[in-house]
């Protein structure tokens, strides 16, 4: 079932204008104000710097992350693209990117509970309806196996400075804010028609476990995003497994939701509960935050995001060196939230000339395709490696991206810039052992 997206949104955009709707918790005035002090909703049109929060005093993940396979920002570790080189299709869990709001809280999954509630239900108006789910309960129901890609819709939102000189707000992610894995667990559909769903349901909020996020002085409450129920029904997971283990701390233990192919914050970790409401929904996370504000928007901004944009990244670091006369084999991956990679052009002269890469992975929504490419260099000195997508819908990444001030749905062609070395004379090279001195840095 293909929903219609952006009627959806269009129709929700009206209703929170006209105050129909409601962002639980949060007033229109606070996300007004929050939006403005953010630079968002300035009327000169264009945001002031971010103003940072106060910095955290140390990412509040539970797994090592060491620097070979991560970069720290934050509260949040970026997966190293040259660490995904040999690791097949699925992102292993070591290194899989782990975006926190605040930091990871480790749930015993004995005492989980999600708990299902709100008018959308059946049952006696005015009461909650809710409907208590634990693991067990979870377990019993029939399960699903899907592969999806999870990515922050601010992925790669560092290039729009970097090569497009604009200014956003935002964790400045490279293109690492993106794993694939092999989720398990049970259709939400499922579960909602066990809880009573009614026909009056028109949108879902699932909720987290982890503490409330404060920022800019506002509290905005417990991290949560409200979904329209043609997309919960249609292929969104409560995952308990990811790549064959129970889920990690990190990734939402015991219990998170996927939802194929959209904007990262929809997969909600750590769900705690899930309003299911015969009303439109709002929270900060589909009003003021996933929207597109800028010159190029309406002021109110664009409808909240829903799918990813169409992405490529190699498999090796920003500055990697490469001999010439040698043959290199380069890699990389493709992934598009609107369908499958059709085809991948790459350039080794910072653009000039391009080739077609080999595709490994057939073409599948959701989930990225690997590609490699064979380049034997010439010529020294710094040059550009470029990759160019195309999905299953016809849409090719473009050169530039239209800028947004929150810096979200980067697609344009990234150029990664490379060294390329005289062959090594290895031959000639004197060795040289230096000898550890005690208590020295060698
Ligand atoms: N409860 C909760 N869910 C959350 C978040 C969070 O901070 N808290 N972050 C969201 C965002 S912005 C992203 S991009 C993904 C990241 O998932 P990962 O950390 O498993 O890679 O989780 C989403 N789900
Ligand atoms: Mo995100």
């Amino acid at each position: 079932m293909r929903i219609d997206e952006s009627a959806y949104d269009r129709r929700r955009l009206r209703q929170w204008l006209s105050g129909e709707a409601r962002a639980e918790g949060v007033s229109r005035r606070d996300l007004l104000r929050l939006a403005a002090a953010a630079g968002v909703l300035t009327t000169l049109g264009w945001p002031t710097p971010a103003v940072a929060d106060a910095p955290a005093p140390g990412p509040g993940i539970v797994k090592p992350l060491p620097p070979e396979l991560f970069t720290i920002r934050g509260t949040n570790a970026e997966t190293n693209w040259s660490a995904l080189r040999d690791t097949g299709f699925h992102t292993p869990v070591d290194r899989f990117f782990v975006r926190n709001h605040t930091s990871t809280p480790q749930l015993d999954a004995a005492d989980w509970r999600l708990k299902v509630w709100g008018s959308g239900l059946r049952g006696a108006p005015g009461l909650d309806r809710a409907v208590t789910f634990d693991l067990h309960d979870l377990r019993l129901l029939p399960a699903v196996t899907l592969d999806a890609f999870v990515e922050c819709a601010g992925n790669g939102r560092s290039y729009f400075t970097s090569q497009q000189g604009d200014t956003v707000t935002g964790t400045a992610w490279t293109l690492g804010a993106v794993g694939t894995a092999r989720w398990r667990g049970v259709r939400l559909s499922h579960v909602l028609r066990r809880a009573g769903l009614t026909g009056r349901a028109v949108d879902l909020q699932p909720r987290g476990l982890d503490d409330e996020y404060v920022t800019g002085g506002i509290n905005l409450g417990r991290v949560r995003r409200p979904l329209p129920v043609a997309k919960a029904l249609d292929d969104v997971i409560l995952a308990y497994e990811m790549n064959g283990e129970s889920l990690p701390y990190d990734h939402g233990h015991p219990v998170r939701v996927i939802v194929p192919s959209w904007v990262g914050i929809s997969n909600i970790k750590w769900v705690g509960d899930i309003e299911v409401s015969d009303q439109p929904l709002y929270s900060p996370w589909n009003t003021d935050f996933y929207r597109l504000f800028g010159p190029a928007y309406p002021a109110e901004g664009s409808a909240p995001l829903t799918r990813q944009t169409l992405k490529s990244a190699f498999e090796s670091a920003s500055g990697a060196t490469f001999e010439a006369g040698v043959r290199h084999r380069l890699t990389g991956r493709s992934w598009s939230g609107a369908g499958g990679i059709r085809r991948v052009d790459v350039s080794t002269d910072a653009g000039a000339t391009w080739r077609r890469a080999e595709l490994h992975d057939r073409p599948r929504t959701g989930s990225w395709s690997r590609w490699s490419l064979d380049w034997r260099p010439t010529q020294t000195g710094p040059t550009a490696l470029l990759a160019r997508a195309t999905d299953t819908t016809g849409r090719t990444q473009p050169d530039t991206t239209i800028p947004n001030t929150q810096g979200y749905l980067f697609d344009a062609v990234v150029r990664n810039p490379v060294n390329v070395l005289a062959p090594a004379r290895v031959w000639a090279l004197p060795v040289v052992t230096v000898a550890a001195q005690p208590g020295g840095h060698v």
